[in-house]
């Protein structure tokens, strides 16, 4: 059958991303959920799995990857997310703004623009294209801040001047968080605040809000994907409710390929 054909000539094999990712952990439930016995899902990183992808699309050769959106490789490459009858993957989500206890007293300009911070993924894979495309990710960022002033505004409405008070946000190498934390972390140096952006893993994302060692994180997707993060610090973060709606996350394949659900992966 076409199904077992697939397998062969991906050697059962799903091309993921790093091991923190909630987007794994999805995967893993629907490698169960579907049955999918035979199959293995790589752990990687978001850069190796866009250069695999990158490598096999231009070779016209089959490949699946654990994909979301947004994302910059739903503009460059014609790709599909396989059908999820069973909902393995769970349904649209949000990304949400999270920060530590405390802040808000102690540093309420910078807490207002955090809280404040919205857009839309349209504005996100703008940001995400520059930076596929070569501009340093703070470049990228800049770039948006100056073109879109209507919106930042919005970010930075009855929020007082910053005197270089320091303020510290912790993200994952995820494409979509590294435009937004890049995105906020320029609004909040353009406000007078002293910015420090630092990259971690997931786990260590949550636990460095949640334990006070850094300020705030803008990368919670919810309600599913984070989902046991959050329940394992969610008396220790404060959650300033989304600042993007509209997510997606599924097996992705190009749209070359004959296949268009997750059941037809069994064998
Ligand atoms: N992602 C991007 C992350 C959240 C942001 C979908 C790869 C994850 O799976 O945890």
């Amino acid at each position: 059958t076409s199904s077992n054909k697939v397998g062969d000539q991906v050697h059962y094999e799903i091309t993921g991303i790093d091991p923190g990712a909630g987007l794994m952990k999805a995967t893993e439930k629907a490698m169960r959920d579907y049955g999918l016995k035979d199959w293995t899902l790589k752990e990687g990183s978001s850069a190796a799995m866009t250069a695999e992808l990158k490598k096999a699309y231009d070779q016209k050769e089959p490949i699946i990857v654990t994909g979301w959106t947004p994302h910059w490789m739903f503009t460059k490459y014609k790709l599909k997310y396989l059908e999820d009858p069973k909902g393995s993957f769970g349904k649209d989500e949000s990304i949400h703004t999270m920060v530590r206890k405390g802040l808000k007293e102690e540093n309420p300009g910078a807490f207002k623009i955090l809280d404040q911070f919205y857009w839309k993924p349209s504005d996100m894979e703008k940001v995400m294209s520059d930076v596929q495309e070569g501009t340093k990710p703070e470049e990228a960022a800049k770039k948006w801040v100056e073109n879109n002033d209507d919106i930042v505004a919005k970010w930075t409405k009855d929020v007082p001047k910053g005197n270089g008070e320091k303020i510290s946000l912790v993200y994952v190498a995820w494409e979509s968080e590294i435009a937004s934390t890049n995105v906020v972390g320029t609004v909040l140096k353009q406000q007078g605040y002293d910015v420090t952006l630092k990259q971690v893993e997931a786990g260590p994302m949550f636990a460095g809000v949640a334990d006070g060692s850094a300020d705030a994180l803008v990368a919670a997707w919810l309600p599913t994907t984070h989902s046991d993060y959050i329940n394992e610090y969610k008396n220790k973060l404060v959650d300033l409710g989304p600042n993007l709606d509209g997510t997606k996350l599924g097996l992705t394949v190009p749209e070359y390929m004959d296949i268009d659900s997750i059941e037809d992966l069994k064998t």
